[in-house]
Order: structure tokens, then C-alpha cells, then sequence
């Protein structure tokens, strides 16, 4: 009698992550998204005009905070990352934790956003909803490299430029 073994493969999946102008601490911040398992695919350091902090956040135009948040962004660089991973959206998501991080460091003391934010606005990280805001954004910001994407792996990755 032949024994059939079934196996499951997920896709690696990939997200934007943002590390937010003037976070500290960020050589950290990198190891942690390393430690968790995440590839840094892409990786670099970007100063947004105005326009692209518009066009990036603009699900949030009619919100009180947009100009706030848009002056922020624009302030200095930001680190702009694709991470992959089975579940990167999601997993990233729950990396960072709650948005405000008053609330992150009560329900998820271990999350980056606990740790690392400052306040609600400069809250250090940023990461897609779902999975076709991390393609539009990933497009947005590193342009068409769908194809030729290559995957760096984590414990292997070179020193990176920060
Ligand atoms: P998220 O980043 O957790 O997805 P969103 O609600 O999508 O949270 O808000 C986008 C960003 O806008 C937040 O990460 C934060 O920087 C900023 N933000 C959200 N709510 C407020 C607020 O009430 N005051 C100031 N800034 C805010």
C-alpha cells in the first residue's frame, strides 16, 4: 500500500515596513525584524517630499491628523523596507502592534510600537493592511521590482547601510 505524503506550501509573502523619520534606536529595530523571522528583501533610505507623504497616506486625507502626519513623514528620512515572510502582512502588523503606543505597551508590551514609539503620531513604524495596499505601496515607493525581486536571507543578509 503507497504511502502518500501531503504536503503544504505558502508563498512567501511580501509587505512595506517603514521605519519613521527620527525614530531611535533603529540598528535595533532592524535586528528585531530579523530575529522575527522576516527576509529584508529591499531596503532603503528615503527623504519623501510632500507629495509622495500625501500620495503614501492618502487613504487619511480627510482625517484631523493628515497635514500633522504628512509634516511628519517629510521631516527626514525613513527607512523604507520589503519584508517577506509566510504571512508577512499580518505578522508585521502584529510585530508592530496598536497604533497608539500608550495602548501597544498595555496589550502587546513586546511589540515594536510598545518599545519604540514615541507618541501616537511618531509611533516609529509603519506597516500595510492588507495585501493589496503592500503591493501599491511597495510599487510606490521601490517601483516595478516584481520580478526580479531577490530575496536576501535574514541570517545571511550583509551589513546594512542605515
Ligand atoms: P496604523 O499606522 O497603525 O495603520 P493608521 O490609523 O493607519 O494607523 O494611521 C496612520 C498613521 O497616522 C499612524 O501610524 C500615526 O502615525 C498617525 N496617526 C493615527 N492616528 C493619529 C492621531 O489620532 N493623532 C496623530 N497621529 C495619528
Amino acid at each position: 500500500e503507497a504511502e502518500v505524503e501531503i504536503g503544504f506550501f505558502f508563498p512567501p509573502e511580501d509587505t512595506l515596513a517603514v521605519i519613521k523619520p527620527h525614530t531611535e534606536r533603529k540598528e535595533e529595530i532592524l535586528e528585531e525584524i530579523q530575529a522575527r523571522g522576516f527576509s529584508i528583501s529591499h531596503l532603503k533610505d528615503t527623504v519623501l517630499s510632500r507629495e509622495m507623504a500625501e500620495e503614501f497616506y492618502k487613504e487619511h486625507r480627510d482625517k484631523p491628523f493628515f497635514s500633522q502626519l504628512v509634516d511628519y513623514m517629510c521631516r527626514g528620512p525613513c527607512t523604507m523596507m520589503v519584508l517577506t515572510k509566510e504571512n508577512a502582512v499580518d505578522e508585521w502588523r502584529a510585530a508592530m502592534g496598536p497604533t497608539d503606543p500608550s495602548e501597544a505597551r498595555q496589550t502587546a508590551p513586546g511589540s515594536l510600537r510598545a518599545r519604540f514609539a514615541k507618541d501616537m503620531l511618531e509611533n516609529g513604524v509603519h506597516g500595510s493592511s492588507n495585501m493589496e495596499q503592500a503591493h501599491q505601496k511597495i510599487q510606490f515607493i521601490f517601483g516595478d521590482i516584481g520580478a526580479e525581486s531577490v530575496i536576501i536571507d535574514g541570517a545571511a543578509s550583509p551589513p546594512l547601510e542605515t
